[in-house]
């Protein structure tokens, strides 16, 4: 195990990293988690490794969505499975969701890998080992999904998408919630709410925010889910990679205003 001290200027980009390769070592996250991981990392440098205020809104929209569900499921694949197994656990108890293993590069052994290392911590059910539904339009193994999770599900969370998988997902008429530090990317841009932030922030953040609605009326969750705006949340993360990310005075001013 290595060592990172809490002083280290880029402890949780550092922190996230060392997750991704612990999780390759035990056999939960592919190889291309890597790839997929470097790819986040730059996005995040980008941001200012920091929740914009249009990704928290995302985030309250996605509790919205999620607790107003008849059916809401959430997607872990080998990424998620490493970097945030009991934030994701912590979640479905919050809205009431199942959880479902479903995998970019399927193999019986993560699969079974990432449902035990979820039960560990703390999932009772673990959906994706039935494989008796259907994606329509993808090929094989990348369309297995259970026909009583993601196959019935109404509201899905599918964090670190493939863009093919979100695209056929969302032709299901399945309300998706994508959470993907790239806003450029065809996952996000197929998401009824897309969240532009660093999943280790954003799963928490969006459990903050299920909890805090937990004695919403319907009309109020409702209202939020009306008024979120998907397309001004890409436009908003877009800027903040652009020109917004590194002006700190901002970024102060920001963190002023939320104490007054
Ligand atoms: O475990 P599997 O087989 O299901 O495979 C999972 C990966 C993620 C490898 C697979 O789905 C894949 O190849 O995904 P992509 O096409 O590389 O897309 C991953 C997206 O997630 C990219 O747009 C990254 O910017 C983004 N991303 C990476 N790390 C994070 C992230 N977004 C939020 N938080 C992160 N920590």
């Amino acid at each position: 195990d290595i060592e990172i001290p809490e002083s280290h200027p880029r402890y949780q980009s550092l922190l996230t990293r060392h997750r991704i390769e612990e999780g390759v070592e035990k056999g939960i996250t592919s190889r291309q988690g890597l790839i997929a991981e470097g790819r986040g990392e730059a996005f995040d440098y980008l941001l200012g490794e920091r929740t914009h205020p249009a990704a928290d809104e995302a985030e309250r929209a996605a509790a919205a969505h999620l607790l107003l569900a008849e059916r809401p499921v959430l997607s872990v694949n080998g990424n998620v499975a490493a970097l945030v197994p009991g934030e994701m656990v912590e979640l479905a108890a919050a809205v009431d969701a199942d959880v479902e293993v479903n995998l970019f590069n399927r193999t019986e052994e993560r699969l079974e890998a990432i449902a035990d290392h979820l039960r560990d911590h703390g999932a009772e059910e673990v959906k994706g080992l039935a494989a008796d539904g259907r994606i329509p339009g993808l090929d094989h193994e990348r369309a297995k999904v259970d026909a009583d999770g993601i196959g019935a599900a109404d509201v899905v969370l599918v964090p670190l998408e493939d863009g093919d998988r979100a695209e056929a997902l969302g032709a299901m008429g399945k309300t998706e919630i994508v959470i993907d530090l790239n806003p450029l990317s065809r996952s996000a841009r197929a998401a009824a709410v897309p969240i532009v932030d660093n999943i280790m922030r954003a799963v928490p953040n969006i459990t903050a925010h299920a909890r805090d609605l937990s004695d919403a009326s319907r009309e109020e969750l409702e209202r939020i889910v009306a008024e979120f705006d998907a397309d001004g949340a890409l436009a908003a993360a877009e800027e903040a990679i652009r020109c917004g990310s590194l002006d700190d005075a901002e970024a102060d001013a920001e963190t002023e205003a939320d104490a007054e």
